[in-house]
């Protein structure tokens, strides 16, 4: 349990630490957020979170009432109050209190909140043996509805991924788009491997650009592993040769198995491995 939270300009009690019924980001969604590591003390890819949160709150016109230097000595400080080396962060800026009713206008103050926690979002298991997954029914928002580029605080798309994950029994879900396309997974992003070349659907195919998946492209080339961003069919997936997810939670997690059938020989793939160690020797150095 954190010691302090930060809300809206002060280090609170977890128990302080409250938001109004009135707010929207409860009542409707609206906000956004982000989802960091901190390795060593040290904020994961931190410019490239806060690029993002700003971008995501532009896209809604949101103003975050602080700025870009302030946001980032916010969770410093979170970090600090709360004795924390390693960690998760979770930043969220709500539309803020309001009043019945859908319109922003009605809130004249976004409120923004940084909770540091830890968090495990797969059995440490997984990362050894390889995780299942399924496709999901449901689909992910088309992009001219809600863009899957904003980090936005509602997610019931994803929950609804989610949820029939749950009841096949896998911890993840993979998402087509309204093409039929792979997209992403719930909170992750996806990647194969087909004849030595790591391949992952592009914004186009209605993604979170995510700031762990930038990270497997610095490392593919540094590595030589060709990469490249393609559109993939469900059939990609099936005969892949190998399949990982990434994300700021899940880190690197290799995937062995897609709606039952095993993916390349159904064992951990010798790239993902590879990428799994670089990433790990990243987080150590960065
Ligand atoms: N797609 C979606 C829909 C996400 O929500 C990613 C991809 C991966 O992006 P990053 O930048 O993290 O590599 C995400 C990230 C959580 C949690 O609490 C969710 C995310 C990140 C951290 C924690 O479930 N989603």
């Amino acid at each position: 349990m954190p010691r302090k939270i930060w809300l809206d300009g002060q280090l609170v009690d977890p128990s302080d630490a409250k938001i109004s019924v009135y707010d929207h980001g409860l009542l409707y969604g609206d906000g956004v957020f982000e989802g960091i590591r901190v390795y060593s003390g040290k904020i994961f890819e931190c410019a490239a979170h806060l690029d993002r949160l700003y971008k995501s709150a532009r896209a809604i016109r949101l103003n975050i009432p602080v700025t870009l230097e302030q946001f980032k000595s916010a969770m410093e400080q979170t970090i600090k109050a709360n004795d924390f080396t390693d960690c998760y962060i979770r930043a969220v800026v709500t539309r803020g209190v309001g009043y019945l009713g859908l319109s922003p206008a009605k809130c004249p103050k976004p409120s923004v909140f940084i909770i540091a926690d830890t968090i495990e979002l797969y059995p440490r298991e997984m990362y050894e043996k390889g995780m299942a997954v399924i496709t999901a029914s449901v689909i992910r928002n088309h992009p001219n509805s809600l863009s899957p580029r904003i980090k936005s605080l509602n997610y019931l798309n994803n929950i609804l991924a989610k949820l029939e994950a749950n009841d096949a029994g896998v911890p993840e879900a993979i998402m087509l788009n309204f093409e039929g396309n792979v997209s992403e997974c719930t909170a992750d992003n996806i990647f194969i491997i087909r004849d030595g070349q790591v391949q992952t659907p592009g914004t186009a195919d209605g993604i979170l650009e995510g700031v762990t998946r930038s990270v497997i492209f610095k490392l593919c080339k540094q590595l030589n592993i060709p990469c490249i961003e393609k559109t993939l069919q469900r059939h990609d997936l099936y005969i892949a040769d190998e399949c990982f997810l990434t994300g700021s939670a899940a880190e690197v997690v290799p995937i062995t198995k897609i709606d039952g059938r095993p993916i390349g020989n159904g064992q951990v793939g010798a790239i993902t491995r590879r990428l799994m160690e670089a990433f790990g020797r990243h987080i150590r150095e960065a």
